[in-house]
């Protein structure tokens, strides 16, 4: 176990906080304590701390199953101290001690506790990491989802919330109430202009809860925009073990992640913020030349590799990169579908972000798991591809590989690999009704999945007809022969 006793008796190749613990203060609340926040806004912000110790963090879990409560007894256990391993392309890693972190809350455990934290003046940032398809948004409609069974249930009851929504405007009415400012809510989730979907969300339910208190939200509070970014594997037992022998350490929290890092986000704070650009952030106007980058280039190529490479049987990102015929296909989606329809932000060159990428995904050390990638892959298909997915069909371009993108994810939806392997894909959102969809033997049913819902006001008739024949070559002569010509 890591705990505050062992800061100043750590190993020699370990770093320590730079900071004394005893000095900081909460200053941020953040909903979504997973790898990436941990090896993102908590390893930024635990670099500025020795400068402003009013930005400690306190995390909040919303789920209540064994594994949370599991997690929270541990972050308990170890004074919510953590490692992070930094790993290069080259192997070399570098091992840190994070300790920006000042408590943990499991949420349904204690909702007042958390609601107290909301409503204290020190809390003036609310950020969160609560996935791509967390914020509730109906992809036909692009409105919040009011009819959700649980924001119907918070909406009934909102002073014992349960919802990220209900808990943040809960929290939000408590300090109008009391006089208090309202706090920024700084949404780290990797989205097309995560700010404005989560104004969108907290501002739609708030509407639905009291029309004044989201009128005085809409004035009071910010949601900068922002774009994160840094490859952060799960961490496995076999990992577990791996990253404590390293390290020398005995930490039941270890978690892992590359050692590239970048975060652009807007500079619009309602009640102040940490100088985070002491630790390597960049503040500018706007975010959105930046967010589409990364989006449609890195993480839309993460998954036209990984779900062929899944059905190959590649465990790891870096094989199915290593794999000439996917990184070909890979490289000729962004070379004609994607660079093309792109703006790149002043300064950056396309091209080398396409090769940088591509050198990450080859971090072989870092052990990536494909399945991570294609986890949640219907919220990610429309976050990730629907901007290049339109630009094809409104503008008549080629859709071969989108459309053999689509046909992969579907075929890679069966669980099974050409091997025969059998693995279990992971879809956070569906229900019965679409796993019924997406295990149908008809090849055209699964097209009525809400991952292609973003493009469906288009003709999409020879694209679907094209996913259909490919799936067709898929099962028949396997993922390789059925992609596009290049
Ligand atoms: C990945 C991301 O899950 C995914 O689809 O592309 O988790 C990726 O590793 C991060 O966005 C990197 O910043």
């Amino acid at each position: 176990m890591i705990t505050e006793k062992i800061l100043n008796d750590l190993p020699k190749a370990v770093k320590g906080p730079s900071y004394n613990r005893d000095r900081i203060k909460n200053g941020i609340l953040h909903f979504g304590v997973g790898n990436f926040f941990r090896a993102h806004e908590a390893f930024y912000v635990d670099q500025i701390l020795e400068h402003a110790p009013e930005w400690g963090i306190i995390g909040v879990g919303l789920t209540h199953s064994e594994r949370s409560k599991k997690k929270a007894d541990e972050f308990i256990k170890q004074d919510c101290l953590y490692s992070l391993t930094e790993t290069a392309p080259s192997g070399e890693r570098s091992v840190r001690v994070i300790g920006c972190l000042r408590d943990y809350l499991l949420a349904p455990a204690d909702p007042e506790a958390v609601l107290k934290h909301l409503a204290d003046p020190a809390i003036r940032i609310v950020s969160m990491t609560i996935t791509e398809g967390g914020y509730n948004i109906d992809e036909k409609t692009g409105e919040f989802d009011l009819s959700d069974a649980d924001v119907q249930a918070d909406l009934k009851t909102p002073e014992k919330p349960s919802t990220v929504f209900g808990y943040v405007v809960e929290g939000l009415r408590r300090r109008r109430e009391a006089g208090l400012p309202a706090f920024t809510v700084m949404s780290c989730d990797n989205l097309r202009h995560n700010g404005n979907v989560a104004r969108k969300a907290f501002l739609g339910y708030a509407h639905a809860r009291d029309a004044d208190l989201a009128k005085w939200i809409e004035d009071n509070a910010t949601f900068p925009n922002s774009m994160v970014d840094r490859i952060t594997p799960t961490v496995t037992p076999d990992i577990h073990d791996k990253l404590n022998t390293e390290s020398g350490l005995d930490d039941d929290l270890p978690v892992m992640a590359e050692d590239f890092h970048q975060w652009v986000m807007e500079d619009r704070f309602a009640n102040g913020r940490p100088p985070l650009e002491k630790a390597g952030v960049q503040f500018v106007e706007d975010v959105t030349p930046y967010e589409q980058v990364k989006i449609r280039m890195l993480n839309a190529s993460h998954i036209m590799l990984c779900f062929p490479g899944i059905l190959v049987g590649y465990e790891y990102v870096a094989q199915a990169v290593g794999d000439a015929d996917l990184r070909g296909n890979v490289e000729a989606f962004l070379n004609e579908d994607v660079i093309p329809t792109l703006k790149a932000p002043e300064g950056l060159s396309l091209e080398e972000y396409r090769d940088s990428v591509l050198h990450r995904f080859s971090n072989a050390a870092m052990g990536d798991q494909t399945l991570r990638i294609a986890g949640d892959g219907c919220s990610k298909i429309q976050v990730f591809w629907t901007d290049t997915v339109r630009k094809a069909l409104e503008g008549k371009r080629d859709i071969a590989r989108i459309a053999f993108g689509m046909a992969a994810y579907l075929e890679m939806l069966r669980g099974v690999n050409e091997k025969g392997d059998h693995y279990t894909p992971n879809e956070p959102t569906f229900k019965d009704a679409q796993w019924k969809l997406a295990k149908s033997d008809d090849f055209t049913t699964a097209l009525e999945l809400p991952a292609f819902d973003a493009w469906r006001d288009l003709d999409t008739a020879a694209l679907d007809q094209k996913v259909v024949e490919i799936r067709k070559i898929i099962r028949e002569k396997g993922v390789k022969a059925a992609l596009p010509a290049r």
